[in-house]
């Protein structure tokens, strides 16, 4: 650390450091700059992530996570915008993580998510951060909660995910929320494609957004009655849909409303502590398994695994016999 303190010297070690006790109590003093900097110490999985996340524990579960996701396109990062608006008018802190899957759909994401998301740019009540998955073992599921953490620790009340809905991994991270919002644009066929990709099963609240837009009206019905179709015991959430147009600001009090509904049964029904719990065991298995793939990585380079290898190459072992093997020498 340098020896002056001016604030430009400041902002440089802060950008660099990994002095986690120190990052953690800017952040939490609300230093947008240190949270920046822990996340980004999250996200490259860096060696003081351990750290990182001892620090951050005790703040656990401060915050309401809401994920919003949905194809490219649709309507995501404006809606979260009006989101983060309705929020700071309650006098909300507010986070946002903006998730790249590094994918080709979402080509310049990070940039239209800044552009769409910048009236906020200059609030100190609210943390916008994209982040991406590139190169990550283990990838977002284990990343997200963690970044979740740091906001929680900055002080969030609400943490806003946006995750494009294109594949499984989406899906998951998705399914870390408390409330997981899915949304669908008219005419775009994505009450069908919703099904196809097991997004159903994730939303408690469907938001067809451009509703300015003709076909509107059939979307809500085709989404309506997929809904219905649906097995649900007596005091099950039935997924609520509603209508927005995010770009002109209409329909955000009705989000905001069916998220405080669904976030009130989460509540009564202890579903909220059941879904985190659920989110614990999701993270616990994928820190687990990431060590278990590291420590194997290495033993491919000793002597163990080729020996193995060898043996069952020439039938002198089954490799099922070899990988418990492998597993008892790894003390697992
Ligand atoms: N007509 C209409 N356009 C909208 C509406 N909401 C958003 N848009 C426009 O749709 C485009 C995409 O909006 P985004 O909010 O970036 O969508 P996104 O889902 O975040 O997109 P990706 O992050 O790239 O997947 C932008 O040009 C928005 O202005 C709406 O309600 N009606
Ligand atoms: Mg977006």
């Amino acid at each position: 650390m340098s020896e002056k303190n001016t604030p430009a010297t400041v902002t440089a070690s802060v950008r660099r450091s990994r002095d986690v006790p120190m990052l953690v109590e800017r952040a939490r003093a609300g230093d947008p700059r240190a949270v920046a900097r822990l996340i980004t110490l999250v996200e490259s999985g860096d060696e003081v992530l351990p750290q990182v996340a001892a620090a951050l524990a005790p703040y656990a579960g401060h915050a309401q996570v809401v994920g919003l996701t949905g194809s490219p396109g649709v309507g995501k990062s404006t809606t979260t915008n009006e989101l983060v608006r309705a929020l700071r008018a309650r006098g909300h802190r507010v986070g946002v993580l903006a998730i790249d899957p590094s994918s080709p759909f979402t080509g310049g994401a990070i940039l239209g998510d800044r552009v769409r998301m910048q009236d906020h740019a200059t609030d100190p009540g609210v943390y916008i951060r994209s982040m991406s998955s590139r190169g990550h073992l283990g990838g977002l599921s284990a990343a997200t909660p963690q970044a979740v953490r740091v906001l929680e620790g900055a002080g969030c009340d609400v943490v806003l995910v946006e995750t494009v809905g294109v594949g499984q991994a989406e899906v998951e991270v998705a399914s870390l929320a408390d409330t997981t919002l899915v949304l669908l644009a008219p005419g775009m066929g994505d009450a069908i494609q919703a099904v196809k990709a097991g997004i159903l099963e994730i939303a408690d609240v469907f938001v067809v957004n451009k509703a300015d837009r003709d076909g509107a009206d059939a979307t809500v019905r085709d989404i309506q009655g997929m809904i219905a179709l649906g097995e649900r015991g007596p005091g099950e959430w039935r997924p609520q849909v509603v209508r927005s147009i995010a770009a002109r600001g209409e329909g955000i009090d009705d989000i905001a409303a069916a998220i405080d509904k669904h976030r009130d049964w989460l509540e009564r029904h202890g579903e909220l502590r059941r879904r985190r719990e659920a989110r614990a065991a999701a993270e616990v298995e994928a820190i687990a398994l990431g060590t278990l793939r590291d420590r194997i990585g290495s033993l491919r380079d000793g002597t163990q695994l080729p020996t193995l290898a060898a043996k069952v190459a020439e039938g002198a072992i089954d490799p099922y016999a070899a990988a418990a093997d492998l597993l008892a020498q790894l003390g697992a």
